[in-house]
């Protein structure tokens, strides 16, 4: 069975601006793809039977391999769909490392902005589960203080917005040039997500107009063609699959890892999160991948990128 037999399978929900990314990156690819939609408050236990327990989203799936991560999705589908590339012009080693900014400090800002703005408005189960995950044990004294310096957070967004205007206002399309790259999904999606989810949103864009168009354009490259699964669906293609994953671990590798070895693995955050605890099958410079079997899904293979993640040897 060729890479191209097994389908693509998108856990998330609509309203995740980081499956948005995903879903965009679809798009700039034309790949079809399955949607299973996920809770947006855990439990979220058809998910977590897969990935042992990592519940952000979104998740990709192909098969009995799980991708934890957009930056490992990203990695993934650039190997496995190589054409269009998300890297069109010879800068990739500089976007790859752009992208760990954009999915990190830049995102965080925003989600500091959309919650920090939303005050008291957001609904108690939303704001602890958020405020937890993003602003570590005194999340309630953060959110707060994101709402009380909220002029401080727009003027440190306005930044990035205006030197894309910039980059923007000689006609390029995209980011990069003419074809969409990884980067125009990556800085979409936060842009997106200011857009829609805070009400000061559309008269922020709205001053950067260079940027407003870029996003119709990213808007229109859509999300390639998608279908509705359940997650029950997508356990049973878990558990009649295998992994596709070869053994091994790159030599020199920094914190010793080694195939059977037992690890744990965890967004190197404070978000108060559970680590996945599995077997070393692969590690290379920029991922990791365990072996673990699910109480629901048999044997899965759970990859994570190397980059913001904390591996633990058990
Ligand atoms: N670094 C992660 C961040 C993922 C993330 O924080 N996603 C948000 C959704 S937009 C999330 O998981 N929120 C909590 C949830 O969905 O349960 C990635 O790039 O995938």
């Amino acid at each position: 069975m060729s890479n191209k037999d097994l389908a693509i399978i998108l856990h998330n929900y609509p309203q995740s601006p980081v499956a948005e990314k995903i879903r965009t990156a679809f798009g700039i690819k034309g790949l079809s793809w399955s949607n299973v939609e996920i809770p947006r408050l855990p439990p979220k236990p058809m998910l977590t039977t897969l990935t042992g327990g990592y519940r952000r989203t979104p998740v990709m799936q192909i098969g009995a391999d799980i991708y934890c991560d957009t930056l490992c999705i990203i990695q993934e589908l650039e190997k496995r769909f190589p054409t269009p590339s998300f890297m069109p012009t010879n800068d990739a080693g500089f976007l790859w490392c752009l992208s760990r900014w954009t999915d990190g400090a830049l995102f965080d800002l925003a989600v500091k902005i959309v919650l920090g703005s939303a005050g008291e408005n957001l609904p108690a189960d939303f704001a602890e589960d958020r405020g937890r995950l993003y602003l570590g044990e005194d999340w309630a004294e953060g959110l707060k203080r994101a709402n009380a310096e909220l002029p401080h957070l727009v003027a440190q967004l306005r930044i990035t917005l205006g030197r894309l205007d910039q980059q923007l206002s000689d006609g390029r399309k995209f980011l990069s040039g003419q074809q969409a790259a990884a980067i125009d999904a990556q800085m979409y999606h936060v842009a997106w997500f200011v857009e829609g989810r805070w009400e000061g949103g559309p008269s922020f864009i709205a001053q950067f107009p260079n940027v407003k168009q870029w996003m119709l354009s990213v808007s229109e490259i859509g999300h390639g063609q998608s279908a509705t699964m359940t997650a029950e669906e997508a356990i049973a293609i878990a558990t009649s699959n295998q992994t596709q994953t070869g053994q091994g671990v790159l030599d020199n590798d920094p914190q010793g890892l080694a195939v059977g070895q037992k690890i744990s693995v965890v967004p190197d955050v404070n978000g108060g999160e559970q680590a996945v605890e599995g077997t070393v099958r692969m590690a290379d410079i920029y991922s990791v991948a365990v072996d673990r079997v699910s109480d629901t899904a048999g044997e899965v293979c759970v990859h994570f990128p190397r980059a913001g993640y904390r591996i633990e040897v058990l």
